[in-house]
């Protein structure tokens, strides 16, 4: 069994003071930064967006961050504008270690959203993550990071439907909570057969 640590989006956006700021987004790094020596590969993704990426309410006219609206692919969260190239809102945290194998980003495409580490928010256009782990033959993955309903939930599920061992380590993530979205995503995991910890 080769394992894998795949570190979500711990970035300064999502920490406090952050554009999308989770609530004690901070507070795993040291945490997560421990736990990096345990296995064999270390894995981080960065939501690495372009200026006016159209899951930022900004370009929507009439709408507030925050609200949905339906996009080509499906219902669309709208979100203050975050983790744009290039800026420090966009890097890891100051504190995170980012010696890891890879760092895979995403969000990219100026029209479609990208959640998951696996693939873009129409469940079909692929990253380029799965094959990188296949090719180094890691089938076990264990997930931390942020947020736990967001981009950490999309990665679990996918991986788990893509035949990967999952575990998400609960106290090392942490969630936004929009409308009992954390509720919904620890259900939506556990039936996808994640391992919650
Ligand atoms: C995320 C909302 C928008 C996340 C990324 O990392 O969970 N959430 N972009
Ligand atoms: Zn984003």
């Amino acid at each position: 069994m080769t394992r894998a640590l795949i570190v979500i989006d711990v970035q300064n956006d999502f920490c406090p003071g952050g554009a999308l700021a989770v609530q004690e987004g901070d507070q795993i790094v040291s945490g997560i930064n421990a736990l990096m020596n345990s296995f064999d590969a270390v894995i981080l993704t960065q939501d690495w967006h372009p200026a006016h990426h159209s899951s930022f309410a900004s370009q929507h006219a009439g709408v507030e961050a925050f609200q949905t609206t339906e996009m080509p692919y499906g219902t669309q969260v709208l979100w203050p504008d975050h983790c744009v190239q290039g800026t420090d809102g966009a890097a890891f945290h100051a504190g995170l270690r980012t010696d890891g194998d890879l760092i895979i980003r995403k969000g990219f495409r100026p029209g479609i959203d990208s959640y998951s580490a696996f693939f873009e928010n129409d469940h079909s256009t692929p990253t380029g993550l799965e094959g990188y782990l296949r090719t180094r033959a890691i089938n076990d993955l264990t997930m931390v990071g942020l947020a736990t309903d967001f981009c950490v939930n999309f990665s679990a599920v996918d991986a788990a439907k893509l035949g990967f061992e999952v575990t998400v380590q609960t106290q090392l993530c942490r969630a936004i909570d929009l409308d009992g979205s954390l509720a919904a995503a620890t259900q939506g995991m556990r039936d996808a057969g994640v391992t919650l910890i």
